[in-house]
């Protein structure tokens, strides 16, 4: 898929709205538009990655900045001790909808595991 159809390009370009929750130069995070939890925000690179299949030796620093910024959201959200969940879904068996890799942040109740 072109980067110019993909719907978390356009969230990054401002074209599409979304509740923008952080964001730093690797990354952006915004609230999901189907909240599974309380807490229920994705974290995009700001660059263009399909899948966690296509992420590359160069994008490790990126990579890293969505968990350090799901974390200190988390610890802002008071979710830091009493737990949350990071989870990138790949492909079609673990559901991946989006093809622009998203890191879900879901806190703000007990999550079950396995998840199903
Ligand atoms: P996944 O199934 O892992 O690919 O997750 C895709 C998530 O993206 C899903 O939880 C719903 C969310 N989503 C889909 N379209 C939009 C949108 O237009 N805006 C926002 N904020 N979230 C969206």
């Amino acid at each position: 898929m072109p980067e110019s159809d993909c719907l978390f390009c356009k969230i990054r370009d401002g074209l599409i709205p979304a509740k923008v929750v952080y964001q730093d130069e690797n990354c952006l995070a915004f609230e999901d538009i189907n909240p599974q939890a309380p807490t229920h925000v994705l974290f995009i690179p700001r660059k263009h990655i399909a899948t966690v299949n296509d992420i590359t030796a160069e994008d490790r620093e990126l990579v890293g900045s969505l968990y350090i910024g799901a974390a200190k959201l988390a610890r802002e959200r008071g979710h830091a001790d009493t737990g949350y969940r990071v989870v990138m879904n790949t492909q079609r068996d673990a559901g991946q909808t989006v093809f622009h890799i998203h890191l879900h942040l879901l806190a703000g109740r007990t999550l079950h595991w396995p998840p199903g």
